[in-house]
């Protein structure tokens, strides 16, 4: 593949990006995200880092608001949805319900068009921070009918050097979930990583503050090391079919979940907010 295509959410052909998604696993819209909202997420992403919120996740400091630090104070800040308004209202942005409208259940037969978010997470790179390992998100988030949709928002410019992802197009075709392994490379975080399939076809996704990549759960993925002297902060959301029993964590149906689009058939189960957490690297 020589140049992704980068679709714009104002001229987005239903059909092309669809058949792109299903055969590639992943579709890059860009600049989906304003500015502002950007910002706002930034904000919050401090805001959450400074600890002021009540989490018991995340212990309080007193850095200044505007100190940048506070973006990379934690790697990994699991289901902030769970205390902040502000990734809620994301959660349900309209610009990514047009795209996920098309593609969350694109491979699933029979699918209605209804589809649910049961993760969201901020992942960012400080200077010198590590990368991440070769993994499929639907080997930790089990939906096993395909439908797992991982949304990668990039809350700044995101480059080779401060450690944009990494993917192998097409890797979703096989339905295989590889094996993964504990490691100790000194340039990724200490996750498992996958092994058991060739990486010369991967190819980095530089993309601009705001662009948004969406892809498949089985889409095999990566990210390097931030060599930059810049912060490379991103928010992950994860959706798939409402239809989808999520057996997530030994449950029989994870019910951390929120509704997004269409009938959820688990409704009368009830909701639960998942625990957040945080990861320092
Ligand atoms: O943001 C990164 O560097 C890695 C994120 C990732 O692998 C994921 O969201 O599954």
């Amino acid at each position: 593949m020589k140049s992704i295509p980068r679709f714009k959410l104002d001229a987005v052909d239903p059909d092309e990006l669809t058949e792109f998604y299903v055969e590639n696993g992943f579709v890059l819209v860009e600049r989906l995200i304003s500015p502002m909202e950007c910002g706002d997420l930034r904000a919050d992403l401090a805001k959450i880092n400074r600890g002021d919120y009540d989490c018991p996740a995340i212990d309080s400091v007193n850095w200044p608001l505007t100190d940048e630090r506070l973006l990379g104070r934690y790697m990994y800040i699991g289901q902030p949805h769970a205390y902040s308004s502000t990734i809620r209202k994301c959660v349900t942005h309209s610009g990514l319900c047009q795209i996920l409208d098309l593609i969350v259940g694109a491979t699933v037969p029979f699918w209605n068009g209804a589809y649910k978010c049961m993760q969201t997470m901020f992942v960012t790179k400080k200077p010198g921070g590590n990368g991440s390992p070769w993994h499929q998100d639907e080997e930790a988030i089990p939906t096993r009918d395909r439908s797992l949709t991982g949304v990668w928002i990039a809350l700044s410019d995101a480059t080779v050097d401060n450690g944009c992802l990494w993917i192998i197009p097409n890797s979703h075709h096989s339905g295989i979930l590889y094996e993964r392994y504990s490691h100790n490379l000194p340039d990724v975080d200490s996750m498992p990583i996958a092994r058991g399939f060739e990486d010369q076809t991967a190819i980095p996704i530089e993309m601009n503050s705001g662009s948004v990549l969406f892809f498949s759960g089985h889409l095999l993925h990566s990210s390097q090391k931030n060599v930059s002297d810049y912060y490379r902060p991103a928010l992950a959301i994860h959706y798939c079919s409402s239809n989808t029993l999520l057996p997530w964590g030994g449950e029989r149906n994870y019910r951390g979940i929120i509704p997004v689009k269409g009938e959820d058939p688990y409704r009368d189960k009830g909701y639960v907010m998942p625990i957040p957490w945080a990861k320092e690297k």
